[in-house]
């Protein structure tokens, strides 16, 4: 059997992309009353992976629409399974030296409108989008979602609603998993600032590699 080595690297090239892995802090180490998503505007393919690090105090992922920014999509839309990561207290896994990772994979390229479910964090500004797309709609920003975030008469926890019993079932929907990293290396990942390529993409590579020195 034979491949030819532009064949070979679109392969590998083709493995590695697939596994991005963006990384978000969720309030910070330095500072822990700050609620906010760090970065809070993000672009991510299909396959990416959004890893969220828990660093400080006790906060949520939730999946929203834009139109309804504190309020879970399963509220929204029929059947859908929105996104929530649970509620991370930090502080809980402290002193075993380890923060609350939350690992989700990008479904599609359409925008993901997301929000923090603990107390006033919406109203406050702790949002963010994935695939925010000015572009195809001027009015749906980051900036508007904010606004009418702050605007939102309730902050809704997506375990104490009425699933919709109608509504728009393009809305993408996707769930995720979660672990807990080491304390140290949560910030070593998060200086990288962006994507880095996963552990599990590069074990992939080097099984192929491997399977390449078999032929
Ligand atoms: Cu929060």
């Amino acid at each position: 059997m034979y491949f030819s080595t532009s064949v070979i690297t679109t392969a590998l090239l083709g493995l590695a992309s697939a596994q991005n892995v963006h990384v978000v802090s969720v309030s910070s180490t330095t500072d822990k009353t700050l609620l906010a998503f760090t970065p809070n505007n993000i672009k991510a393919a299909a396959g990416d992976m959004i890893q969220f690090q828990f660093l400080n105090g006790n906060h949520s992922v939730v999946q929203s629409n834009f139109d309804n920014p504190c309020t879970p999509i399963q509220a929204l839309v029929k059947n859908a399974t929105g996104m929530f990561s649970g509620y991370m207290d930090v502080a809980a896994s402290e002193a075993t030296g380890m923060i609350p990772t939350y690992t989700m994979e990008v479904a599609n390229d359409k925008p993901l409108w997301l929000y923090c479910s603990q107390g006033k964090h919406c109203q406050s500004g702790m949002v963010m989008v994935v695939n925010e797309n000015t572009a195809a709609n001027a009015s749906r920003s980051l900036d508007a979602f904010k606004a009418l975030a702050a605007k939102a008469t309730a902050n809704l926890d997506p375990s104490k609603i009425t699933p919709a019993s109608g509504g728009d079932s393009t809305d993408g929907t996707t769930g995720g998993t979660t672990s807990s990293i080491p304390t140290a290396s949560a910030s070593a990942i998060a200086q990288g600032l962006g994507s880095a390529v996963s552990v599990s993409a590069w074990t992939g590579l080097l099984s192929i590699a491997a399977a390449l020195a078999m032929l």
